[in-house]
C-alpha cells in the first residue's frame, strides 16, 4: 500500500552540488553484509507472511510454552493455569497491565471451565488488537514542500538501515528522496548511508567526518527546497536519552530544520531496537519527551522473541509504531498494521 498518492516522477535532479552528491559513476559500493534479494519475494507473499516472519521469535516462544499449557485436550481455568499463562505472556514483553488484562480476561469467562487452546488465543489476539486498533498512524507528510524526516536513537538500534529502507520504499512509490548523512560523528557511517544511497538510487547530501550535524542538515533542507524533492530524511548519531548535551543537539537540528522549512520536521522517528525489550521502553520515554518524536521504527523485530513490546511503546507513549523492520534488507520494513500484527501472534 502506498503511503502517499504523489505522482511526481522518480527522476534524480541535476547535481547542483556534485562535492556533496553521489552519483552513479562514484566506486562500486564495498560488501556491508546486507541483502537485497530477501525482499523481492516477500513482495510477492502475502501480508500475513510478513508478519508471521517479524514474530517468528515471539512465537518460537509463545508456542513451545503456551501450548504447553493445553498437554491434554482443554484445559481448566483455575489459579495454577492463571498464573502460567500470565507468565508466559510477560515474556513477550507485552507489559504487565495487558498481561493482566488478559488473564482478567479469560479469568472472568471460563473461571472453572475447560478452556482450549484456540479460545485463549482468539481472546488474547482480541484484547491486543483493542489496545493497538487506534494506534495506526501513517506516516505524515507536509502541505507544500519536502517532508522532512528526520531519524534519532541510541547506538546500532537501526537508524541508518531503516532509513535506507524507508527511502527506497517512498522512491519506489513515486517519490523524489533525499538522503542526509547527519551522522558526521561516527567514522563509517557517512559512508553506510552513500552507499545504501546509490544502491537506492537516491541522492544524499554528506558532511565531513568531525563537522557539526546542523551544517549538514542545513545543507540538505536547503537542496531538497531548492530542487523539489519531495521527501528528505535525515541520519544522527546514536545517542543515549540520558546525554542531555546530545539531546540538545537535537533540538539544535530540529530548529535548523524548522527555520528552513516550516512546519518541519514533520517526523521525528524515533528508531527502537526490538530485541532491547524494557529498555527499548525506557528509550522511548526519554526520546519522546527530550526530542518530541512522532513515531516509532521498531527495527530488528525479526530477531526478537519479545514482539509484545508493541504494546507498552504504543501504550505508554501515545506513540504510534509506525514501521517495524523485519530484517537487514532493503524491503524489509513494514508499515505497523495492528491487525496483522495481533493476527500472526501464535502463528
Ligand atoms: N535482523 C535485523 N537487523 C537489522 C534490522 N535493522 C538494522 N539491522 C542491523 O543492525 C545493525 C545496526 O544497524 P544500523 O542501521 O547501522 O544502526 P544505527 O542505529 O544507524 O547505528 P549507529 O549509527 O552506530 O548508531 C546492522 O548490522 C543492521 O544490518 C532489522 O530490522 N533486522
Ligand atoms: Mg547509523
Amino acid at each position: 500500500m502506498a503511503f502517499w498518492n504523489r505522482k511526481t516522477k522518480n527522476t534524480p535532479p541535476p547535481d547542483l552540488a556534485p562535492e556533496n552528491t553521489t552519483g552513479s559513476e562514484q566506486a562500486a559500493a564495498p560488501n556491508l553484509n546486507v541483502s537485497e534479494s530477501a525482499g523481492e519475494s516477500k513482495e510477492k507473499g502475502a501480508k500475513s507472511s510478513w508478519w508471521r516472519r517479524a514474530l517468528s521469535k515471539t512465537n518460537e516462544l509463545l508456542n513451545t510454552d503456551i501450548r504447553d499449557l493445553w498437554k491434554s485436550e482443554g484445559r481448566l481455568v483455575d489459579d495454577d493455569f492463571l498464573k502460567e499463562l500470565f507468565a508466559i505472556l510477560v515474556r513477550t514483553d507485552m507489559g504487565n497491565a495487558m498481561a493482566t488484562k488478559i488473564r482478567e480476561s479469560i479469568h472472568t469467562q471460563f473461571r472453572g471451565r475447560r478452556i482450549e487452546m484456540d479460545e485463549a488465543f482468539h481472546l488474547i489476539r482480541e484484547e491486543l488488537g483493542n489496545a493497538l486498533r487506534s494506534k495506526q498512524s501513517p506516516l505524515a507528510r507536509s502541505t507544500s514542500g519536502p517532508t522532512v524526516i528526520l531519524v534519532v536513537g541510541v547506538n546500532g538500534s537501526g537508524k541508518t538501515t531503516s532509513i535506507a529502507k524507508l527511502a527506497h520504499r517512498l522512491t519506489k512509490e513515486g517519490n523524489r528522496v533525499l538522503l542526509g548523512a547527519g551522522d558526521t560523528f561516527r567514522a563509517a557511517a557517512v559512508e553506510q548511508l552513500r552507499i545504501w544511497s546509490e544502491r537506492i538510487g537516491c541522492d544524499i547530501v554528506q558532511g565531513e567526518h568531525g563537522s557539526d550535524p546542523g551544517t549538514v542538515v542545513f545543507r540538505t533542507c536547503q537542496k531538497a527546497i531548492a530542487e523539489s524533492y519531495d521527501v528528505c530524511i535525515l541520519d544522527t548519531a546514536g545517542r543515549l536519552q540520558t546525554q542531555s548535551n546530545l539531546m540538545q543537539e537535537l533540538e539544535k537540528i530540529k530548529r535548523v530544520i524548522g527555520k528552513q522549512i516550516p512546519d518541519a520536521p514533520h517526523e521525528v522517528l524515533l528508531v527502537l531496537d526490538a530485541t532491547a525489550g524494557q529498555n527499548a521502553i525506557s528509550q522511548a520515554k526519554g526520546f519522546s519527551q527530550a526530542a518530541g518524536c512522532t513515531g516509532i521504527v521498531l527495527a530488528k523485530l525479526d530477531g526478537s522473541a519479545k514482539g509484545g513490546v508493541v504494546v507498552p511503546i504504543a501504550e505508554q507513549f501515545a506513540l504510534p509504531v509506525k514501521f517495524v523492520g523485519l530484517g537487514e534488507g532493503l524491503d524489509d520494513l513494514a508499515e505497523f498494521h495492528p491487525e496483522e500484527f495481533v493476527k500472526a501472534f501464535f502463528q
